[in-house]
């Protein structure tokens, strides 16, 4: 039996550079042209299987996808709790959205995560013209560049670039952050017992589904949502201090009927519910 090991990653970056693409491809291999926004925060996980030294470990990886923009301060502080690394991901073709990589996401990342192991993304290398006239590599000559303009900062780091469309080195980049990962948890702990699966970072699938519940139900009433949310909850026999996924969907049930009765349309509210229910099963 392989043991498992439980770790969290992020996606950060501006609106639109396909944070939420990479993670579709990287979790189900699939991609949609169509735009639709991430509303607060969705989590994904997979399993990848490493061997090292013959023995196996699966990484059971939680995979965080968090609203883009600059605002949402605090579902992206609770999503950085805890978090084990982050994939930093900016737009080959929007110049703005790679500084923001350096000037903004990096060193934010870094600070509330205590340095903990990144990469650079840069996607849609799909939409790249490339020069077949070139000597120098295409992606050295993106390097360079990025060597050149944000060298101090960048030095350290592991730049993929990858198209979330094409597929074209996107497990290479969720992989290659892992094994990173991973190595620095085995080599910390050399002759301890592993944490088998659920390891106590991921704190428990309950709290993560509350703060994607309640991060969504903001997005969509605003202000409101924490009264909203504590009225269902109180209406519903859900016990946080003892989650039972029975009580959550009743819990669920009750949160759907009231946002129904505040005007949101049942369809959306369908919609949603299924996410939350599907979190994490
Ligand atoms: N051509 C191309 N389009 C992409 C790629 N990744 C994402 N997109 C498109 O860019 C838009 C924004 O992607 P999305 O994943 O929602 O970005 P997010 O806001 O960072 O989550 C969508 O229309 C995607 O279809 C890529 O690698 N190549
Ligand atoms: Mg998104």
């Amino acid at each position: 039996m392989p043991r498992t090991i439980a770790k969290k990653i992020v996606l950060l970056g501006d609106a639109k550079v396909g944070k939420t693409s990479l993670a579709a491809r990287f979790v189900k291999n699939a991609f949609s042209e169509t735009y639709a926004e991430t509303i607060g925060v969705n989590i994904s996980k997979k399993n990848i299987r490493f061997n090292n030294d013959g023995m196996e470990t699966d990484l059971l990886l939680y995979v965080w996808d968090v609203m883009g923009g600059t605002t949402h301060g605090e579902v992206r502080r609770m999503a950085l709790e805890n978090v084990d690394g982050g994939l930093i991901v900016g737009d080959l073709t929007n110049p703005s959205s790679m500084k923001n990589v350096f000037e903004f996401w990096i060193p934010g990342f870094i600070e509330s995560s205590g340095e903990k192991e990144l990469s650079i993304v840069l996607n849609k290398l799909d939409l790249v013209n490339w020069d077949p006239a070139r000597t120098v590599s295409e992606y050295e000559r993106v390097v360079n560049l990025i060597r050149r303009d944000w060298g101090d900062m960048s030095r350290d780091w592991q730049v993929v670039l990858t198209s979330a469309k094409s597929g074209e080195n996107v497990e290479r980049a969720f992989h290659d952050l892992s094994g990173r990962i991973l190595r620095s948890a085995l080599g910390n702990k050399v002759g301890e017992k592993i944490p088998a699966a659920g390891a106590q970072r991921i704190s428990s699938p309950m709290k993560e589904r509350f703060l994607v519940v309640s991060s969504d139900v903001e997005s969509l009433i605003g202000k409101r949502s924490g009264l909203v949310m504590d009225e269902s909850l109180k209406a519903s026999s859900l016990d946080l201090q003892n989650p039972v996924t029975e009580e959550f969907l009743e819990f669920l049930d009750i949160l759907a009927g009231n946002l129904r009765s505040m005007g949101i349309e049942p369809d959306r509210v369908e919609k949603y519910v299924k996410k939350w229910s599907d979190i994490a099963n």
